[in-house]
């Protein structure tokens, strides 16, 4: 037995906390947040100090396994792997490239996913490449690209110190990402100001200067009639619009149309309110904070142009204390995205269809690389629904709980001819699947992690490998292989050593340099990082920042008589995503057992429920049985269910709408009523 003792960052949300772990190699012997660093300087979540022990479980995935009439049986990797490449290559010879789909995954390493994206496009030839992303900050990506150029917070986390005022609207923050929460509570108790944009009574609002209570799926009004307050006051940086952006006037012709009394009608928040609102954002240094209660809309990406625009109307962006931050979750989704497990970008954000871009792919990997952007993950689904795509290799990744429109997803699933999925527990996604991959989880393996703030982190192994699992990215260079294809990688460090030479972000990036606290993107050739991008100029082409203004539309499924509920749905405090790992937890699992739908005191009063009640929840597209839970966190007419729970998959019932660019669900707007179960 051999006592080890590792710096490493906790595989949960995208704020990257820097741990210390000291294990026997079997067991964790202590987990205790590090002091060191810039990020969480010696505190931690619940999810820090307890959750890594979901990778001791004895549930691990432990040996490959295919599929028989007698159920999954155990075979060695070698079988393993020609049948995958057995069929894969069948398929993608009777049907073409396209019948293949790949979901990566942003709970895996750079390193990972950068080679699972290849895979997919030099051997297999197809952009069928995405990521959990889709069902997320996408809208981020492209709203933010197309308005600064990079789709990416604009600060840091330390930065945060330095603003006067924080505007945080569609996150949770205190339960989704505790540690940056914490700091800002910190902050406002110091006599910094909040701006909080809501519809739930979340725990930050108790802190709020201002808390505004939108109806959901109204924020792209909230920030347009903010604008238009804020130009009428003029209150607004003529200099930095008029030296660092363009299209200002296309702008004021949209925003003129949200005047106070409009705002307040569409969003049911009080005028004054707003106009207080955009006087305190306007005439502070301000950073904006955002996450899921604004992309998840049909409206994701406009909305998060609007939060842009608003950024560089106060030229709020772009020095130390301002920003905008949308607060990425997976504790790997920034980088995911980087290494191009994306359906229409190879990695660093090239688009697939930019043939210049392509080239330099061409030539490193010599090979024609398709141009066609690929399917997107709810794409993907409706496409094997419809028999079009035959085959998927899901890596890291739970549909079957997480994707929209369930009863499609299991239908796909299910007529899929073959079906991959590596993972390390045996989710509700790999019960489908034809063949099962056991992977290393972060706890034994070597790679790098990319938080919220595009720090590059490193992540070192503390356990032994569970039986015969290995790393995500030797797994995909046995298939390649096999395939004929000379990989030759010996350690995520070379992949690495690739990785900096073709994506820009990562130029100068070896795991020397990232050793003590990792470094955010972009890097120089020296490994020297950037902390606040566009202090001189945005990254678009020209250099400018770009106002996009869009009019405001209804969410896809609205309230009517008959269903007169929004139901939001989101995450809790002690689960995590579908559950895989959190509710292995003992101390997590204790605390919030079981799913729920929360209502308003008033609106329980009047329907005669009582709290613990169960109750049938419906909607347009299916329904669902779970306990209600009388609060008043959640406004009248409002209902929140969270989507961890297997025993109540809220998926079944959300309306199956997409920002039509970003390709994200609306999971934030269903129109639903509730009814008492009515027991046979
Ligand atoms: N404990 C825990 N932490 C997590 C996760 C987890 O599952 N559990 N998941 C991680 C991941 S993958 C992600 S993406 C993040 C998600 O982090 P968040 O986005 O903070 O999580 P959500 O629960 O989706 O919360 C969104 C917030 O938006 C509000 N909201 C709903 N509709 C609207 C609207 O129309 N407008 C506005 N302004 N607000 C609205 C909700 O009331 C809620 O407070 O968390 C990460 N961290
Ligand atoms: N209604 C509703 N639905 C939602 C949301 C919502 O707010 N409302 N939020 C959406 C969001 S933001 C997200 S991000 C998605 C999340 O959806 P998913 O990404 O499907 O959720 P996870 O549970 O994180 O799935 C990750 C899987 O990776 C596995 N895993 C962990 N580490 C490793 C590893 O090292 N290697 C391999 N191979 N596997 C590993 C885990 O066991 C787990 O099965 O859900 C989305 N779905
Ligand atoms: S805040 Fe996020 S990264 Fe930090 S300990 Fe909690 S889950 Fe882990
Ligand atoms: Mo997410």
């Amino acid at each position: 037995m051999q006592i080890r003792t590792v710096r490493t960052v906790c595989p949960y949300c995208a704020v990257g906390c820097n741990v210390i772990v000291t294990s026997d190699g079997k067991r964790i012997i202590s987990v205790v947040p590090s002091k060191r660093n810039d990020i969480n300087y010696g505190s931690l979540c619940i999810k820090g100090w307890k959750g890594f022990d979901a990778v001791t479980s004895k549930e691990r995935l432990k040996n490959p396994m295919k599929r028989t009439e007698r159920g999954f049986v155990e075979i060695s990797w070698e079988e393993a792997v020609d049948i995958v490449v057995k069929n894969l290559s069948e398929i993608k010879r009777k049907y073409g490239p396209d019948a293949l789909a790949f979901i990566a995954s942003a709970r895996c390493t750079n390193e990972d996913n950068y080679l699972m994206q290849k895979l997919a496009r030099q051997v297999f030839g197809t952009n069928n490449i995405d990521h959990c992303a889709r069902l997320c900050h996408s809208p981020s990506v492209e709203g933010l690209i197309s308005t600064f150029g990079r789709g990416a917070a604009t600060t840091s986390i330390a930065d945060l110190d330095n603003a006067e005022l924080y505007f945080i609207i569609g996150t949770n923050i205190t339960e989704h990402y505790p540690i940056l929460g914490a700091r800002i509570i910190n902050n406002v108790m110091k006599g910094k100001k909040l701006i909080v944009a809501d519809p739930r009574n979340i725990h930050i609002a108790k802190f709020a200067t201002l808390h505004l209570r939108l109806l959901p799926g109204t924020d792209l009004a909230l920030l347009n009639t903010m604008a238009n307050v804020i130009v009428k006051k003029g209150l607004y940086d003529k200099k930095f619009i008029e030296e660092r952006t363009e299209n200002f006037d296309e702008y004021l012709k949209v925003i003129e149309y949200y005047d106070l009394e409009r705002g307040s009608k569409i969003t049911g928040v009080d005028p004054e309110l707003i106009e207080k609102a955009s006087v305190l954002y306007a005439t502070s240094r301000s950073v904006i904070l955002y996450s899921l209660g604004v992309t998840q809309h049909v409206q994701g990406v406009q909305t998060v142009q609007a939060i842009a625009n608003l950024a560089m109307l106060t030229g709020n962006v772009g020095k130390p204390g301002t920003g905008v931050f949308p607060i990425r979750g997976q504790n790997n989704v920034q980088g995911a995205g980087d290494m191009g497990a994306l359906c229409d970008f190879l990695p660093g954000y090239v688009r697939v269809d930019d043939e210049n871009g392509r080239r330099k792919f061409e030539e490193a990997w010599n090979c024609k690389l398709p141009s066609k952007p690929g399917l997107s993950l709810p794409e993907m689904f409706w496409e094997a629904y419809k028999g079009n795509v035959k085959a998927m290799y899901i890596m890291g990744e739970n549909p079957v709980i997480s994707e929209s429109e369930l009863g499609i997803v299991e239908e796909a699933l299910k007529k899929l001819e073959f079906l991959v999925v590596q993972d390390i527990f045996m989710t509700e996604t790999a019960e489908f699947a034809h063949v099962v991959l056991p992977a290393k989880s972060f706890a034994e393996k070597l790679g790098t992690f990319t938080n919220t703030e595009r720090r590059i982190q490193l992540i070192r192994p503390f356990l032994d490998p569970p039986g015969n699992a290995l790393d995500d990215w030797k797994i995909f260079q046995l298939i390649a292989r096999k395939m004929g294809y000379d990989w030759n990688y010996n350690s995520p460090e070379d992949i690495m050593a690739e990785i900096s030479k073709l994506v820009p972000q990562y130029k100068g990036v070896t795991y020397d340099c990232l050793s003590e606290n990792g470094v955010q993107w972009p890097v120089n050739e020296s490994c020297k990082g950037t902390e606040i991008l566009y202090t001189e100029k945005f990254a678009r082409s020209n250099g400018k920042g770009r106002f996009m203004p869009a009019h405001w539309e209804r969410p896809s499924d609205f309230p009517d008589e008959e269903y007169p509920f929004i139901l939001t749905t989101g995450g809790i405090y002690y689960q995590y995503t579908t559950g895989t790992m959190t509710r292995k937890v003992h101390i997590l699992e204790r605390e919030a057992p079981s799913p729920f739908v929360e209502i308003n005191p008033e609106d329980a009063k009047s329907l005669g429920i009582r709290d613990g009640e169960l109750v049938t929840v419906k909607s347009r597209y299916g329904e669902l049985d779970v306990r209600a839970r009388i609060s008043d966190s959640v406004p009248r007419g409002i209902l929140f269910i969270p989507f961890h729970y297997r025993e109540a998959p809220v998926n079944r019932i959300v309306n199956p709408h997409i920002d039509p660019k970003a390709r994200t669900p609306e999971f934030k707007v269903t129109a639903v009523k509730i009814v008492k179960k009515v027991i046979q």
